[in-house]
């Protein structure tokens, strides 16, 4: 890891949830993450700033299964960060503990969803991908073959309008099905094997050693 200091989880900011399974939704900016967020926990947010930082974290209980956690993550374009946001964001998938993520994707913007699935893949941490903005990628012509690639993935693809509520019970129902990505990116040679000497070197972690030597 990059980041010297090592910041404490932010669940530990809102003491009496310390213990709860969570829900992290992740994704690159202004595909939907708060509308998304805003639906899943209702009322009931906690927004506090992230330890050492000014970056503000909105958390709460989802109302679908009330022992877990869902926390709203900075918006990010790489999870091998470049910005405080990006680091935090990293962060806060890196930390240890019962967790699953949900990536919000900008359905218009599937490249750039794309880079950031691929990580999660390469951490080898449990994750489903929600297509949002169905609407407007339907508006400009985009289709998107959801289930080649949730085959492709090996992790569930489901599709929604956030702003509509359309598809957030389908939502609600795949984050259990969350689960570790089949894909690999394979590297040069070159940079296979170097990444291979320094997972070698590395002490377990809660994401998968490749991808932090890759980092
Ligand atoms: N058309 C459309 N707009 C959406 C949808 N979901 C969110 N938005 C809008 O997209 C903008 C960004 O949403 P926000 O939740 O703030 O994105 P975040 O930056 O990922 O948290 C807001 O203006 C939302 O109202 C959707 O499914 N369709
Ligand atoms: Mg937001």
């Amino acid at each position: 890891m990059s980041s010297g200091r090592h910041q404490s989880a932010p669940r530990h900011a809102d003491s009496g949830q310390g213990e709860l399974k969570r829900i992290v939704l992740v994704g690159n900016p202004n595909v939907g993450k708060s509308v998304v967020f805003a639906h899943l926990t209702g009322a009931y947010v906690t927004v506090s700033n992230y330890p050492g930082t000014t970056v503000e974290l909105a958390q709460g209980r989802a109302r679908f299964d009330r022992e877990r956690l869902v926390i709203d993550t900075p918006g990010v374009n790489s999870l091998v960060p470049r910005s405080e946001d990006e680091r935090i964001a990293r962060d806060i998938l890196v930390e240890d503990g019962d967790r699953l993520i949900v990536q919000v994707a900008d359905a218009k913007n599937l490249r750039r969803a794309l880079v950031l699935s691929s990580q999660l893949a390469e951490m080898e941490v449990p994750f489903m991908l929600d297509l949002n903005m169905w609407d407007e990628a339907k508006n400009q012509g985009i289709r998107v073959d959801t289930e080649r690639l949730a085959q492709l993935l090996g992790v569930p693809v489901i599709r929604t309008v956030a702003i509509r509520r359309q598809g957030l019970r389908e939502l609600e129902r795949a984050i259990g099905d969350a689960s570790k990505s089949t894909f690999k990116v394979r590297y040069d040679p070159d940079i296979e094997e170097a990444a291979a000497k320094i997972e070698a070197l590395l002490p377990p972690l809660p994401i998968s050693r490749r991808s932090v030597a890759l980092m």
